[in-house]
């Protein structure tokens, strides 16, 4: 086992869903949290959640990670005693839309791109090079189902999460040799603020998503990430690929009532 006491988790997109379970689930083990996204009164609501109910220190701070200047600029910001990141947790991510190709918003794809790639990248870039230099680290990226399925009317997504899949297996290969591991976690359905996000705050055709089916929930997905985290260090998960009972495919759901 690795001890995650005291460690520095960084969680990008902590304002929300699996993100804000995560920074709480590594909070519980005795590490410390730096958490960002846009959203800082969401935030500073969990940044005092987690120091009364686990005594660890946390650092908030604003950030959207499409912002290549303000990603570079915040890191060089940290206080010292922040700098040291052992774990690199790539949440922040979205989907907008599912429209056919023909009919797709490009503003739409604009995001999906800037978040789910290039924002991983430039976080990625920023944070990893000072975990090879102190020969410790660990990168867990999400991915999703999307990644490994192409699903009509996902192209673009998809493709985001194709990405994800390819610089999962990219970063394990350039990092042969060093001690910091890489992991994927690629969940299928996860009931959060993903739906009401993709459908643009269509809360009602959010909820169709998960009707008459049992998803899984931020937590399940938060404890995975602390499981293959807290592995010994030459154990090192690549992929694990999580669905809930209900379904088999982005395409295969099991609903006992019709949405
Ligand atoms: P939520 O919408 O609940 O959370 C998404 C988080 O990402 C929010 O905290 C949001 O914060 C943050 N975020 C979005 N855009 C940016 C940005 N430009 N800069 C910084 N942070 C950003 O969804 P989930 O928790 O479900 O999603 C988390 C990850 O899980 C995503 O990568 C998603 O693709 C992936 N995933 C989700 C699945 C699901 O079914 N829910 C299944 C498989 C994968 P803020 O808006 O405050 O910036
Ligand atoms: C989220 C899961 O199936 O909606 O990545 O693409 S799915």
């Amino acid at each position: 086992m690795t001890s995650l006491r005291n460690t520095i988790v960084l969680v990008t997109g902590a304002s929300s869903g699996i993100g804000r379970s995560t920074a709480l689930r590594f909070a519980a083990e005795g590490a410390h949290l730096l958490i960002c996204a846009r959203r800082t009164e969401r935030l500073d609501a969990l940044a005092s959640e987690i120091r009364s109910a686990h005594g660890v220190k946390v650092h908030s701070f604003a950030l959207d990670v499409r912002d290549r200047a303000a990603v570079e600029r915040s890191f060089a910001a940290l206080p010292d005693e922040w700098k040291r990141i052992g774990i690199l947790v790539n949440n922040a991510g979205l989907s907008r839309g599912l429209d056919t190709i023909q009919q797709g918003n490009i503003d739409d794809w604009d995001e999906m791109i800037d978040t789910n790639v290039k924002g991983l990248l430039y976080v990625t870039r920023t944070v990893l090079p000072g975990m090879v230099e102190r020969n410790s680290g660990h990168i867990v990226n999400i991915g999703s189902v999307a990644g490994h399925w192409v699903y009509p009317k996902g192209n673009v997504y998809n493709a985001s999460k194709f990405a994800v899949t390819a610089l999962n297996e990219g970063m394990k290969m350039d990092l042969l040799g060093t001690p910091v591991r890489v992991t994927s976690i690629d969940p299928g359905l996860i009931e959060t603020e993903f739906s009401i996000v993709r459908f643009h705050g269509d809360e009602q055709r959010a909820k169709s998503v998960y009707q008459g089916m049992t998803p899984l929930t931020p937590d399940d997905i938060a404890e995975t990430i602390v499981w293959s985290c807290s592995r010994p260090p030459h154990v090192n998960i690549s992929t694990i690929v999580m669905m809930p009972t209900d379904q088999a495919s982005p395409t295969q759901v099991h609903r006992r009532t019709t949405p």
